[in-house]
């Protein structure tokens, strides 16, 4: 049977650690689903907009030959509802976030996969701004 992966972030300043982590999603499945994250939940866990607007960060996401399906991710503890919504077979986050996400495992296979050292886009956007 096909495998669905699902697998979320906000994606903001989309660098090659985002597509690396959504290519080793791609790679455990046939269908990847992404959640991208709302503007609004990242003001409220991070305390800032991100650069790139929800709208635009979708777009990006889903032009990605390896993604198949987008949608907007409102609320970080609404994992389950969304695993089920989509019919996951597989969540994967990055190892920032391993454990967090273990009680899923009776819902879907739950995988944390290592990131990709020394980028991000806090490090990217100090470096555009001339602070770094
Ligand atoms: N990533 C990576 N390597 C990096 C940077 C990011 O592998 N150097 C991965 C993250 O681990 C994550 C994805 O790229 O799997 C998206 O990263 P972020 O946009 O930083 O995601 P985040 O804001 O942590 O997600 O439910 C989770 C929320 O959507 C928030």
């Amino acid at each position: 049977m096909a495998r669905t992966v699902i697998t979320f972030g906000t994606f903001d300043v989309f660098h090659v650690g985002h597509l690396r982590m959504i290519e080793r999603a791609a790679a455990l499945g046939e269908r990847l689903v992404v959640g991208v994250s709302a503007d609004a939940l990242n003001l409220r866990k991070k305390g800032r907009e991100p650069v790139f607007g929800e709208d635009e960060r979708l777009a990006i996401v889903a032009a990605l030959k390896v993604v198949d399906e987008v949608f907007l991710e409102e609320s970080l503890e609404a994992k389950r509802d969304y695993v089920r919504q989509h019919r996951a077979d597989v969540l994967v986050m990055g190892d920032d976030w391993k454990g967090r996400f273990d009680e899923l495992a009776d819902v879907c296979e739950v995988v944390y996969l290592p990131r990709t050292p020394a980028i991000s886009t806090t490090a990217l956007i100090e470096k555009i701004s001339g602070n770094a």
